[in-house]
């Protein structure tokens, strides 16, 4: 019988961490496809100019924030620079309309959602996109726009560390089927939120500085960085932050991701706390969110696990996990702890063993 190879927790780390870069770095999109999307960008910008010729529409969520993995879905918002225009849910039925005539693409209008969208698709076998793609159209959504440059700051602080981190647990999540809202468990963007609270507020020291909480350089009028009621400052020149935050946090990335795992899968809690990227740890009680003994079910799932939106504050990210969901996903949690704590003798075999 083969002899364990006795792997150093020094040794398992370093070549950890390099699995780690060497895996996500295949899974990023290619320049082919990020320069197919950008087309297909501008040819719905330039339809929609046709119904609305003030129009702009921009990529946000993983496009844009540096956190996309190949064949990930667009996201993209219409802003409009006029003061009268057609409701949300008007402009999705019109532009749902002209794109079913004008495009190949199967085209979904659903104007009475929560946040009016136009969902696109085009199939697999279309040239140039071996992978079809999917995309979201909505309108006006400034708030998702602004969420996803501090996503992107954040990513760009310490990209290596972030944008690995963020990028496999991206990948676990899907290939361990926990990342669907829809039934129950969480959001990309949610994951995206635990790990830059835990990389801010939980590491000692932090190895990313809290964005929200660092000062302008020079005093800016309150209609500058209020967007209704939501404030949504945060320090955004990347230049003097490379300047100015030197974290003194070295660990690689492979311990951040063990010590990631172990927190969430122990240390945070879940019971009583709420993450916010914005403030650090909260409390459910204090934000009204503990509706645990509310009478209609509905209500009752609601905040089971509670990260707090950086500007919607009111808003629970994980609105969508309920009781089962949060369940798996610490069952998760726990699983790949167990698997990185055990150090199987090849790193190689710890992430295959996580993302089976
Ligand atoms: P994928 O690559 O699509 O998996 P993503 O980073 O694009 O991940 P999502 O598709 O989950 O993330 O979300 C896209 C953007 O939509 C991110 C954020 O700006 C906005 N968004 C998504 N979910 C929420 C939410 N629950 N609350 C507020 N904004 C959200
Ligand atoms: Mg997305």
């Amino acid at each position: 019988p083969s002899i364990r190879r006795h792997v150093s927790k020094h040794q398992f780390v370093v070549e950890l961490s390099q699995c780690l870069f060497d895996f996500v770095v295949q899974l990023l999109p290619t320049p082919e496809e990020l320069a197919v999307k950008e087309d297909v960008r501008k040819l719905l910008e330039k339809l929609i100019r046709t119904i609305e010729p003030n129009s702009r529409l921009l990529s946000f969520g993983s496009t844009a924030n540096g956190f996309s993995l190949r064949n990930s879905d667009m996201d993209l918002c219409c802003l409009i620079d006029s003061e009268e225009r057609l409701s949300a849910s008007d402009l999705v039925t019109i532009l749902g309309d002209l794109l079913e005539r004008e495009t190949k693409f199967k085209v979904k209008p659903l104007p009475h959602a929560r946040i009016p969208i136009v969902k696109l698709s085009l199939d697999p076998s279309s040239p140039g996109l071996p992978h079809g793609i999917a995309c979201d159209i909505g309108f006006e959504n400034r708030l998702a726009l602004e969420n996803t440059r501090l996503l992107m700051c954040y990513a760009m602080v310490d990209p290596a560390r972030v944008r690995t981190l963020v990028l496999f647990l991206k990948v676990w999540s899907k290939r361990r089927k926990i990342n669907s809202p829809y039934e129950g468990t969480l959001s990309s963007y949610g994951y995206v939120l635990l790990v830059i609270y835990f990389l801010v507020h939980v590491k000692n020291p932090p190895v990313l500085p809290n964005l929200q909480q660092i000062p302008p350089l020079r005093p800016i009028p309150r209609d500058e960085y209020y967007m209704g009621d939501h404030n949504v400052w945060f320090f955004d020149d990347i230049d003097v932050l490379r300047q100015r935050w030197q974290s003194s946090n070295t660990e690689s990335v492979a311990e951040l991701l063990i010590d990631f795992f172990r927190y969430y899968s122990r240390d945070f809690l879940y019971n009583s706390g709420v993450a916010s990227i914005r403030a650090g740890l909260l409390q459910k009680e204090s934000k009204g969110w503990q509706n645990q003994s509310d009478s209609r079910p509905d209500l009752r799932e609601r905040n089971r696990l509670c990260i707090e939106d950086p500007f919607e504050t009111d808003y629970n990210v994980a609105r969508c996990v309920t009781k089962d969901g949060l369940y798996t996903i610490r069952g998760e949690f726990m699983r790949a702890s167990r698997i990185l704590a055990s150090r199987p003798e090849r790193a190689l075999l710890a992430l295959t063993q996580l993302c089976e």
